[in-house]
């Protein structure tokens, strides 16, 4: 951890105020030191009183993402495993997951985190745009080097999924739906969708870039979504704070990535299907040029979507758009 995020943690954790004495001991640097990097904070927007009484007391944070403040929260009170073990964030990218993708070509370690807080090309699949409104939403990029062959990565996806849910719902008190493979849903609007790309060989994965985009404190959304999109403030009817929800997150998707590393994913599935909208509904997917229609059954150990069309068959689909048919 920095300085800046001890520092964070110690005033998070003596909302009382905590003296310079104190934390220049506990940091092992001088006051001086201390004094300058809350000027730093105060700069970032960090509202820090300081009384001789009471020494250092944080009064005020600001919405914004900050690499220092997400490590301190995300370490407190365990750090994670691997995913956040190291986040940067910048304030406008292309896409998040094209940063992402760089460091992993420079040998970034795994769980290596990027936020943006606006996205100039924020994508979709099969090159559709993504919205991604300056610090309105989540816009973010997670390194992963699993142990998967190619065809098992559709787990990361679901588990992403699932951890997602767990954490809206714990943050906002939201009760998202999982529509297969990549969307959470609010009132039948999407609210979460997530981009996994990947590098990988024959037999074995390289990379895998999970690209997550929630949309948190929107209060209106460009004419073509108004009526497929909404936010967490949209359904909670309050302000969430991005850097809670953020940290939540990671936090979730640690423990499903650990949970899938482990062992059977049939743990993680059960969840999913769950909180899944989409399992025992009449589907239609579009996979390239071909349309299945019939009823989605069930996930099977690699994440695919099990759907029984028509004719009777049980089809196997592991890529593609769905549309729930009513
Ligand atoms: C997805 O694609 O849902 C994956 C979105 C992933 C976005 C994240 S943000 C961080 C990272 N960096 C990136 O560049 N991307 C990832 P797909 O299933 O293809 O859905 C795309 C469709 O969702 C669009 O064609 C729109 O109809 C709709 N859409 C666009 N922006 C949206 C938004 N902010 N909220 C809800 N729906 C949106």
């Amino acid at each position: 951890m920095t300085t800046d995020a001890k520092i964070l943690s110690a005033l998070r954790s003596n909302p009382d105020g905590v003296s310079g004495a104190d934390l220049a001991e506990q940091l092992a640097i001088s006051r001086a030191a201390i004094w300058a990097r809350m000027d730093d904070l105060r700069k970032a927007g960090y509202e820090i009183e300081a009384t001789p009484h009471s020494g250092y007391r944080l009064v005020n944070e600001p919405d914004a993402l900050i690499a220092d403040d997400l490590i301190a929260r995300l370490h407190s009170p365990k750090p994670p495993k691997i995913i956040g073990r190291d986040i940067r964030v910048f304030e406008e990218t292309t896409s998040t997951n094209d940063v992402i993708e760089k460091l992993a070509r420079d040998g970034v370690m795994e769980g290596a985190v990027v936020f943006a807080e606006s996205q100039t090309k924020g994508r979709g699949r099969l090159g559709r745009q993504w919205s991604s409104p300056t610090r309105q939403g989540l816009w973010f990029s997670i390194l992963l080097r699993p142990k998967l062959s190619p065809q098992e990565t559709t787990q990361l996806t679901v588990a992403s999924a699932t951890a997602l849910r767990r954490a809206i719902k714990t943050v906002a008190g939201l009760s998202a739906e999982i529509k297969w493979p990549n969307d959470l849903l609010l009132g039948g609007k999407k609210v979460v969708g997530i981009l996994t790309e990947m590098s990988a060989e024959v037999d074995r994965v390289r990379h895998v870039i999970l690209g997550i985009g929630v949309d948190v404190n929107q209060t209106e959304f460009p004419p073509e979504l108004r009526a497929i999109a909404t936010s967490l403030k949209a359904e909670a009817g309050e302000e969430i704070c991005r850097a809670e929800l953020a940290v939540e997150i990671l936090r979730e998707l640690d423990f499903d990535y650990a949970r899938i590393g482990a062992g059977p994913f049939a743990a993680v599935a059960d969840e999913w299907e769950a909180g899944c909208a989409t399992i025992g509904r009449n589907v239609s997917v579009q996979m390239g040029s071909r349309l299945i229609r019939g009823r989605a059954e069930a996930l099977d150990d690699d994440g695919a979507l099990l759907v029984r069309t028509e004719h009777g068959h049980l089809e196997r689909v592991i890529g593609g758009d769905v549309t729930l048919e009513k």
